[in-house]
Order: structure tokens, then sequence, then C-alpha cells
């Protein structure tokens, strides 16, 4: 991005903005009807006709007033769709745009985008728009609601929405078993100054010195997470956080989100059909605290988020940090992303995505949980706003990493940095283990 020209990187930026709002209709209006797309299937979740219109407030409050001083469209509706004034749980009951204004509305928005994008300079001083970052802002806030949506998707009961996945890589597999590997004690490059389409939060690039550890080569799979379950484990207290505990006696969860159990085997719900638990994909749908007990049981603990960094993107041979775990520009075909295959991998898979210490999948099919609460790193400076990241900072939120097979190329990156409740598990949200080097 750093290298294209002006004209070049508004190509760009026009073909990704018309790339999502494909997939964001490919969710919505061009699947759903109305009904479905007004309800709600959880309170976790918005309905997905309140994504749609949001992505599109969102668009013109960035990329038309704030980009391009074009005068406010609909500014009655800005505070429908300003997710800080209304929870999620809330938001059937809003006097929300129905899909079909929703869709004519988010459109207008598109069509004005593109008009305005010929007079706006994106290679001149201005921090907003500099190498089009306000662009790809907005282009990823959309992906984000797109795995969102599909989010709210895999809690739908009623018959899977057609998802015209674009296609499915070829299942590439590597026989070498899953293992640990081990990491140094020493200092590494942590966040980026100079990604053009960073986050805040990803800011900047510093130095963090760490001792040596620990960590898995692969994802924790459906299999080794049964193994847990079968030998007691949500019975057993001492393998649980304080919190933990607290939650699993009060929720009753004894598997992850979406499995059921019938005639003595493990089935899981998936976008409406009931299959076998594949148990060679990593387990997906677990909280935070279901990680941390399993960890413990198999007495590990989680990577902390700076470790999951080390391990994805630290080069010793050259002494810096990649941009990918494999090098610095995304290539297809070595991570799960994107919304292809719709499920994680099977163990093994996509060896041309390791880091230069062979750690696998680190992006791509399953988010992890780290143990690190989300904060600023040091010298963080809150931008364009402090309701993307800085509002979130403190001890209720862990930190993920590493996309999932529903989160689009663009919308993550080494850096990258999710975060959500510890005992949120409607997420694609899996993990990996690590050690101390000391405790062998
Ligand atoms: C970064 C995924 C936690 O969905 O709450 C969307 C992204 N921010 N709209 C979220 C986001 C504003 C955010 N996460
Ligand atoms: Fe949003």
């Amino acid at each position: 991005l750093n290298s294209l020209d002006e004209d070049a990187l508004k190509e760009l930026i026009a073909t990704e903005l018309e790339a999502v709002r494909h997939r964001s209709l490919g969710l919505t209006t061009d699947v759903l009807d109305g009904p479905e797309l007004t309800a709600q299937v959880s309170p976790l979740m918005s309905p997905l006709v309140w994504d749609l219109a949001h992505v599109g407030n969102y668009e013109e409050l960035w990329l038309l007033r704030a980009a391009a001083g074009v005068e406010p469209m609909r500014p009655e509706i800005d505070d429908l769709y300003n997710a800080f004034e209304h929870p999620r749980s809330e938001r059937p009951r809003l006097p929300l745009l129905p899909p079909d204004e929703a869709r004519d509305y988010i459109a207008a928005v598109r069509a004005k985008v593109l008009d305005s994008l010929g007079s706006v300079r994106l290679n001149g001083s201005s921090p907003l728009t500099v190498n089009g970052f306000v662009y790809g802002m907005v282009v990823q806030h959309e992906h984000q609601h797109d795995e969102t949506m599909l989010a709210t998707h895999q809690l739908r009961k009623g018959a899977p929405a057609l998802l015209d996945p674009p296609g499915t890589p070829p299942p590439v597999r590597d026989a070498a078993p899953a293992d640990e590997v081990f990491i140094e004690a020493g200092p590494f490059e942590m966040g980026t100054s100079d990604d053009p389409w960073a986050y805040d939060n990803e800011r900047p690039c510093h130095i963090v010195d760490l001792p040596a550890y620990y960590i898995d080569t692969e994802p924790v799979t459906n299999a080794a997470y049964l193994s847990f379950m079968e030998a007691g484990g949500y019975d057993s207290p001492e393998w649980w956080h304080p919190k933990g505990w607290e939650w699993r006696c009060a929720s009753g969860k004894r598997a992850p989100a979406f499995w059921i159990r019938e005639g003595g085997q493990w089935l899981r719900r998936r976008f409406g059909k009931v299959e076998p638990v594949p148990m060679d994909e990593p387990v997906q749908h677990v909280c935070w605290y279901e990680a941390d007990a399993y960890a413990r049981w198999a007495g590990k603990r989680l990577p902390t988020e700076a470790e999951w960094e080390k391990a994805a993107r630290w080069d010793p041979d050259t002494g810096r940090s990649r941009r990918y775990p494999w090098g610095d520009e995304y290539e297809e075909g070595r991570a799960n992303l994107g919304q292809r295959m719709l499920h994680p991998s099977p163990e093994g898979s996509f060896p041309s995505g390791a880091s230069a210490y062979g750690v696998r999948r680190l992006i791509g099919d399953v988010w992890e949980w780290t143990s690190t609460d989300f904060r600023g790193y040091p010298g963080f400076r809150s931008f364009p706003y402090k309701e993307y990241s800085e509002v979130f900072f403190g001890p209720d939120y862990k930190v993920l990493r590493g996309g999932s097979w529903a989160t689009h190329p663009l919308a993550v990156r080494g850096t990258f940095r999710n975060w959500d409740f510890p005992i949120r598990r409607q997420i694609f949200t899996g993990f990996r283990c690590a050690r101390d080097a000391e405790s062998n």
C-alpha cells in the first residue's frame, strides 16, 4: 500500500469496497426474507438488518462527512446505528430502516463515496486519508461486521441461508504431528508503526523482552478437548479460574457451544445442519474460561499476547518481525481465511503458513484466546476515535489473535488485535497452549 500511487490506491479501494459489499449482501438481503433480517436470534447479536444499515452509516460518517466533507444524507438515523447508544439486545425494538430501505440507503452512500473518491487526496498530509487509511478502516469495519453476521447465521435455528462460498482451497496436509516448539529468551518487535491500515491499538512498534517459553505448533483439536471433557474437566474445580468455575456452575455448560450429545456420540450443529464433531479440527466456540481450564488440565497455560505475537512474527535470523507468519505479503493458500471453507481446517493443514519458528495456523482457522487483558501499548494514541479501541481497555476484555476461517484477509495480520468478554462463545474462537521453559 505504501508503494501504490494515488490512482492505483483509489482503484484498489473501489475494488475492495465492492468486494466487501458483495459479501454483506450475500449474508443478508440476497439470501433471507424480511422477517428473518429483522428478527433477533440471540440477545448477544443485532438483527442482521441493523448490521447492514450500520456499516452504511459508518461509511457515511467517515468517507462522506469526514473524508470528503459531504453534507449528511440522513442525520436523523445516526443515533439508531450508533453502537454506543443502544446495546445489541435492544436493537430489534428500534425504529430501524426496513430491509429494502436499508439496502437502498447503503447503496446511495456507496454511490456518493465512489463519486467523491476522485477529489479526495490520499498522498497528502492528512493522517485520516494518507495511504487511504480511513478507506481501509471502513473496508475492515464492514468485513468485521460480516464475520459478526456469520456468527448470527450460526446461531439461527432455522434452515441455513445459502452462504455462497467462493471456493474451497485444496486440503494440503503435512504428516508432521502436532508438537510444541521452544522459543528462546530475548527481545522482539511487537506491534507496528508503519503498517498503513493498522488500527491505533496495533501501534506503536515497541520492543518486548520475553523469557524462554514453549508454544504449541497447532491449535487444540476437538479430540484433545474431548479428552479433557472425558477426564471430568467440567466437574473439577481445580482446573478452573475462580470466575471460570462460577461461570461453569451458573451456566451449567459441559461442552463447547453447538455440541449435542446423541446416541453415545458427539454431534455439532453448524449453520443449521447436525453432523459428527470433526475430531481433527480445532475446537471452536469455547469461552476464555474453558480454554484456561483445559490448559491447566494439560499442564500448560494460555500464551500471553506477546508470546503469541513473537511466535507468529519474529524472525530470529533477520532480527525483525514479519507482517504474517510466512513473510510480509499476504498470499492465498497459506491460511484458512475469508469464509471459503466455512469451517476450520483439520490439523496439519496449511504447512506453508508456518512461522519462522515452525508454528502453524496462527493466522486463520480459529481466533485464539490469549491470557492478556486488552490495553494500549506503551505510547498508545487513540486514532481516529476513542470508541474503536480505547473505551474497551481494562480488565474486562481478553485479547484474541490471528483471525478465523470467517475473517477476511484484509481484516487480520500478525499485529491485529481482537477482544471480547471471557464468557463469550458465539465467536469463531479456539486456542493453543504454551508453558514456561524452566517448568519443563
Ligand atoms: C474488534 C470485533 C471487537 O465487533 O465489537 C465493529 C469491531 N468495532 N464496529 C466489535 C467493531 C466497531 C469490534 N471487534
Ligand atoms: Fe461497527
